[in-house]
């Protein structure tokens, strides 16, 4: 049989299935966290930094990093992200709907700045930034009836950590 072509070597590579771990160890990660609605973020922080010690992360390789509100998330996250000190980041905040359209444009630039970051950094960021209508809406997912979605950012944020380091894709080599 013929030696494979360089064409059928990439068919054979395209044919692989890759996807991230969710082992923590050894990565280091920030955590921003928004201080507007603390009554939540605390929780989704809880949620966050429990499911990523409990896949493998070291405690001195989490820092936390408390910002005013979600719209101050993306330049904090930039910062972080440029620093070449992290493997990802995880972004926590609650925006909940008031009176006024104010936080349309609080949720939608954080959600828009954040995504940026992570495009143009190439930096892996977790994305646990509630958007409500209600306070209870947001109790239901910081730990109540609908989960944390801090703890599902946090292992989104290890498993593409992972995916982007196997793919060659991570600015940060895993050390
Ligand atoms: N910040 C939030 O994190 N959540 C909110 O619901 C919110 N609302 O609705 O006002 C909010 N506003 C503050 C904002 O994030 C900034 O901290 C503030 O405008 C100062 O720049």
């Amino acid at each position: 049989m013929d030696a494979p072509t360089g064409l059928t070597y990439n068919r054979m590579r395209m044919n692989q299935k890759l996807s991230g771990s969710e082992n923590a160890a050894g990565l280091r990660i920030a955590l921003v966290i928004s201080r507007f609605n603390e009554f939540i973020t605390m929780r989704l922080l809880a949620g966050a930094r429990e499911a990523l010690l409990a896949h493998g992360a070291a405690p001195e390789h989490l820092t936390e990093v408390w910002v005013p509100g979600a719209w101050e998330l993306p330049v904090s996250a930039k910062a972080l992200a440029e620093s070449g000190r992290f493997d990802a980041l995880v972004c926590l905040g609650c925006v909940i709907r008031g009176e006024t359209s104010h936080h349309l444009h609080v949720g939608g630039e954080a959600a828009r700045g954040i995504a940026q970051v992570s495009l143009h950094t190439g930096i892996p960021i977790g994305f646990g930034v509630l958007t409500t209508d209600t306070l209870e809406q947001a109790v239901d997912r910081a730990g109540g009836k609908s989960g944390n979605k801090g703890a599902d950012a946090a292992l989104a944020a290890i498993e593409m950590a992972n995916l982007l380091r196997d793919i060659g894709g991570s600015p940060r080599p895993h050390r």
